[in-house]
């Protein structure tokens, strides 16, 4: 059974659970054997007197794998308040002495990525992992309850979404200018015509050529388009979403939290209406804090941090310039020199999770502007061709879901949200 069952169980039920020694003490009449599986961890106590018990439990090594047999006992020091007396060890596999010391390993993240398929066993790993399974799952529900349709694009493409700086060319066969996507908006936004309400959550990649806190170069992207969305309705759905996520992992994760050692009060605090404040706004208050910053320039992690810090909330920065938000930004017509873009930024400095707004819906338009940002309309011939047939206006968003569960398991960095981290040092395991 699984371990987390057996605290509700009463004394002297007996009980077989299957998993991984995770502590071991010895003492003079008796071993301590704390055993994890999947659902938790549990102490169980062999009593040396039973002598062939206790010469396999004095033989297992941490992360040995075991099955073993016993009965349930009240013991209000044992964690969880409940323990198993071990009556038989049904099956073991002691292997090697595991490499990995959990306290000795903090002090080395390197080494900590180099062991990942080990470390993945760790308390830290698997609090993460069950909080990413519920954000996950969250956001497949958010969409799904409200419409949207589940769609999926293409990993090979032949033109940059975001910009040719990140773009990864890709070998394919003899073809010149195949790349992996930056993002499935183009996608998404063909299907709405078909559609309507779509979503997809899928990997993206960057060619992000440092390390930050925040970037790998495959992250998994949650991106949605609905046509006739507006730009105002489009920020109320931005803040439904992260509120329904995060309302999900409190309502599940309590016990995962606890263990990431997460202040929850922030993450109460999620609820909308978020802060909505314009670039111009987020300008002037990066100058009253005296960073070095003028209008045009593009807000970065630093400015992010610094400006999310003011606030108890997610903010909605909006109106960015033009010149910093890719080509297919719709201008606002009443301040053509912004667009009807959005971030949304976590608090306590974490930043941008989101990056949205609405889509030039207009042929010329998008001719103009793909002219002017210095790129060639032959590589976004079948983009333009969604506003030769009955184009509509449209908006959609992408969500950095590693990026969002950084923020919600209070991560110092993305490397640690994700089970196998992708960046330009790493590639294994
Ligand atoms: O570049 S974005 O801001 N926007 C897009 O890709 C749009 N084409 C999405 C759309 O409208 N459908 O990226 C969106 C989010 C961003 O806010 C981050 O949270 C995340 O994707 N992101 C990343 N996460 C981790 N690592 C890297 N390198 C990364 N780049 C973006």
């Amino acid at each position: 059974m699984s371990i987390k069952d057996v605290f509700s169980l009463s004394e002297g039920t007996e009980v077989t659970i299957r998993g991984w020694v995770y502590r071991k003490r010895e003492l003079r009449d008796k071993i301590f054997l704390v055993i994890r599986d999947g659902s938790g961890i549990i102490q169980t106590v062999v009593d040396k007197s039973n002598q062939q018990v206790a010469g396999v439990a004095s033989k297992l090594n941490i992360e040995s794998s075991v099955v073993l047999t016993g009965t349930v006992r009240r013991e209000p020091r044992a964690p969880g308040g409940s323990e198993i007396h071990v009556r038989r060890i049904d099956w073991y596999y002691v292997g090697e002495a595991f490499p990995i010391n959990e306290d000795a390993a903090k002090a080395d993240s390197e080494y900590l990525l180099d062991v990942r398929h080990l470390w993945i066993r760790s308390r830290r790993m698997w609090a993460v992992l069950r909080v990413r399974h519920t954000v996950f799952g969250a956001i497949h529900e958010f969409f799904r309850s409200r419409g949207y349709y589940e769609v999926q694009g293409p990993m090979f493409v032949s033109a940059a979404v975001e910009g040719g700086a990140t773009l990864f060319p890709v070998k394919y066969f003899d073809k010149e200018g195949v790349y992996l996507t930056q993002s499935s908006q183009f996608y998404l936004e063909v299907m709405i015509y078909a559609l309507e309400k779509v979503y997809t959550i899928a990997p993206s990649f960057r060619a992000e050529p440092s390390r930050t806190r925040r970037h790998l170069t495959e992250f998994w992207h949650a991106e949605a388009e609905e046509a006739w969305l507006q730009f105002d309705g489009l920020l109320n759905l931005l803040e439904d979403l992260i509120t329904h996520v995060v309302d999900k992992v409190l309502e599940e994760r309590q016990d995962e939290l606890k263990l990431l050692n997460r202040d929850v009060k922030v993450l109460e605090n999620v609820k909308p209406p978020f802060y909505r404040v314009s670039y111009d706004e987020a300008i002037g208050i990066l100058q009253g804090k005296g960073l070095k910053i003028k209008w045009g320039d593009d807000i970065g992690a630093d400015e992010e941090r610094v400006l999310t810090l003011q606030f108890d909330k997610p903010i909605l920065l909006h109106h960015f310039p033009e010149q910093v938000k890719a080509f297919y930004h719709r201008n606002d017509p009443a301040k053509p020199e912004t667009t009807l873009s959005v971030d949304v930024l976590a608090p306590e400095g974490y930043g941008e999770v989101i990056g949205g707004g609405e889509r030039i819906y207009d042929y010329e338009e998008l001719l103009s502007k793909i002219k002017r940002f210095g790129l060639r309309p032959e590589d976004y011939d079948w983009y333009l061709d969604l506003r030769r047939f009955g184009s509509v206006p449209h908006a959609g968003f992408g969500l950095g879901i590693d990026r969002l569960v950084m923020w919600i398991c209070g991560l110092d960095h993305i490397r640690d949200a994700v089970p196998f981290p992708r960046d330009i040092r790493r590639i294994k395991p």
